[in-house]
């Protein structure tokens, strides 16, 4: 089965644009995933209490033979190829990659919540997924 997934990419730490790129770069490499469309990059304000810098933020959507955990997964090797440490929860990183969303599908597992918790407040994140929408002519 292929899911649609849309994956939000955040950097705000060192060149953030060439975290976004090597990101997407490295993204669409894995087997299994294929890049449909990417977002507008837009800086942002931090969110969150801790201390840090605007983020580059953007979106993408992919094609994906991956189970949800496995694309998770898959992720977060690219986080740590990329030089992400963990140090604080909502603090400053080199590249954060979060599933955003799959097309019909739900998760309530603490390793993976979808639609992601963060898409109902996040104006960016559904700026960026309905212009992602648009792009493959669907309805936002
Ligand atoms: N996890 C559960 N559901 C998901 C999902 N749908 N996608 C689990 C990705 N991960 C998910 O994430 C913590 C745990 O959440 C993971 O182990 C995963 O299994 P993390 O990436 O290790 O830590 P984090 O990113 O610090 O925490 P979290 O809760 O993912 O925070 P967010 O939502 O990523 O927010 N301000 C601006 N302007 N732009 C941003 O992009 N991002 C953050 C981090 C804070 N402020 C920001 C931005
Ligand atoms: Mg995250």
């Amino acid at each position: 089965m292929t899911d649609v997934a849309y994956v939000a990419l955040g950097s705000n730490l060192g060149n953030r644009a060439a975290f976004l790129a090597a990101a997407r770069a490295a993204i669409s490499l894995l087997p299994g995933l294929h890049l449909l469309a990417a977002s507008t990059v837009e800086e942002t304000a931090p969110l969150g209490t801790a201390p840090q810098g605007p983020y580059l933020n953007q979106m993408i959507v992919l094609a994906s033979r991956l189970a949800p955990l496995e694309l998770l997964g898959q992720l977060h090797a690219i986080e740590r190829g990329l030089g992400r440490v963990r140090t604080v929860r909502w603090g400053p990183r080199t590249i954060d990659l979060d599933i955003v969303h799959i097309d019909g599908r739900r998760c309530e597992d603490s390793a993976l919540r979808l639609p992601h918790p963060g898409l109902s407040d996040r104006t960016f994140w559904q700026r960026e997924m309905a212009e992602l929408q648009r792009m493959m002519g669907r309805a936002a």
